[in-house]
């Protein structure tokens, strides 16, 4: 039974038809503007690595992967062609000689159709010509505002050369991107990292000899004062253990978490990567591996000092890293990441965290690396919010409470940008994005 007069400031709101209920669920979930919090796109000043239009789109490693599944082409043969020649390719593999099922498929039709374009066409020559007419800032905007995506968190390397002269030239302007300091190449690939500082001149040594690890914190308090990033950032493989008697280890306790705990930055971990398992695919040869969930729980428990944010690329530790979640209050797990980023996983891990966090996640990131994959990535994700909220919802209707519209409007802020805003202490408004009637 539903107890309206309980509440009688809100006894008018309250939604108590299940059909009006779903409706006002779809719409505020559609219309919420939402902060991206990791994605790989950059903003017009970083030049090349600013990838937007058909061409960008169709050369994402997710379709590139698919599209040897579809083809007799040798890897050494597909690399070997120009970025038009492997968007041609991919385009009549799987757009034309077959039925773009599969997410990433689905995706590319869905960015033509946001933009008038025909996703039954032939070749790419009516798609090229309408991306390369439009004008990169004007369709920046455009971008975000059909995506709704009011701020956008960029991946900063500071090993990454195609960044390094952006940053060196006094970096960017744009108000609605934030960098997050990424410290793979630092963590992952240690002895590399060394030798490429001590080329720079910094007296370190992958021995973690001399003043190798003070070295290397004034390393990265120059790159946080350059940067200002809202996060640090590492992804992690999926035997990551922690403690562990290796060089990652020493990098975390004496160089990572310090600079962590002084600046006040949130510790983001991507746990679950298996690197190169085919490595004749390049950046598309990345797999999945199921990681130890413990290894997180031991350094939110060590470091209470320090916020982290979590995710697990595995669909089987996803359960677990809720479990984590209710443990430790330093930790906010996010997204459903990469392999993860279908409708079905969205729904089915969507659903787990509500049973098990309430509102207390970040539900999703694009991890975009072409800027239209904004319109689909987030298009796709919010049609399965919104129906996991929506049932959540109704459950808690047949139990005997309502939620009215301003409700709603909060969860969902909450989930899409307020949980992060608040983890990682953002406080500047971005660009306004007006809610769709
Ligand atoms: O999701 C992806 O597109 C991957 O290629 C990776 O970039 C991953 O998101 C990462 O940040 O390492
Ligand atoms: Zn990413």
């Amino acid at each position: 039974m539903i107890r309206v007069m309980d509440n009688p400031a809100a006894a008018d709101d309250l939604l108590t038809d299940t059909n009006t209920l779903r409706q006002q669920v779809d719409r505020i979930v559609a219309s919420t503007p939402v902060i991206d919090m990791h994605t790989h796109v950059f903003p017009p000043e970083f030049g090349s690595i600013c990838l937007f239009g058909i061409d960008d789109l169709l050369n994402y490693h997710y379709l590139i992967a698919e599209t040897f599944r579809s083809t007799n082409i040798s890897y050494a043969g597909f690399w070997k062609l120009s970025k038009t020649e492997r968007a041609d390719l991919i385009w009549k593999t799987l757009f034309v000689e077959n039925t773009p099922l599969s997410e990433a498929g689905r995706g590319i039709v869905s960015v033509l159709d946001a933009f008038g374009l025909d996703a039954r066409a032939p070749n790419l020559k009516e798609a090229r010509a309408f991306f390369k007419s439009r004008k990169l800032p004007d369709h920046l905007d455009r971008v975000l505002e059909i995506a709704r995506v009011s701020e956008i968190v960029m991946t900063n390397d500071p090993f990454h050369e195609s960044e390094g002269h952006t940053w060196k030239n006094g970096g960017f302007r744009n108000a609605r991107f934030h960098a997050s300091l990424r410290l793979d190449t630092l963590l992952n690939d240690w002895p590399d990292a060394a030798r490429t500082l001590a080329h720079q001149g910094l007296p370190v040594n992958a021995g973690f000899g001399g003043n190798t690890a003070s070295e290397l914190r004034r390393f990265l308090d120059n790159w946080i004062s350059i940067m200002q990033p809202l996060y640090l950032a590492v992804s992690l493989p999926a035997d990551f253990k922690f403690p562990n008697d290796d060089a990652r280890d020493r990098l975390i306790r004496e160089v990572v978490l310090p600079a962590a705990k002084e600046h006040g930055l949130a510790l983001t971990l991507m746990v679950g990567a298996r690197r190169g398992v085919n490595p004749a695919l390049r950046a598309a040869g990345d797999g999945v591996g199921k990681a130890d969930v413990t290894a997180l729980e031991r350094l939110c428990a060590e470091n209470p000092e320090v916020r982290f944010l979590a995710t697990f690329l595995s669909r089987e530790n996803q359960h677990e890293l809720c479990v984590a979640a209710r443990k430790f209050s330093n930790l906010m797990p996010f997204g459903c990441w990469w392999f993860l980023n279908n409708p079905s996983i969205v729904s089915e891990i969507t659903r787990e965290r509500f049973e098990l966090l309430g509102p207390s996640f970040i539900p999703q990131h694009s991890d975009a690396r072409v800027l239209e994959q904004l319109v689909y990535k987030w298009a796709h994700a919010r049609q399965q919010i919104a129906d996991a909220l929506s049932d959540s919802y109704e459950q808690l209707l047949k139990s005997g409470r309502a939620v009215a519209r301003a409700e709603i409007e909060r969860d969902v802020t909450r989930m899409f940008s307020g949980n992060f805003r608040g983890w990682v202490g953002l406080k500047t408004v971005g660009a306004r994005i007006e809610a769709v009637s």
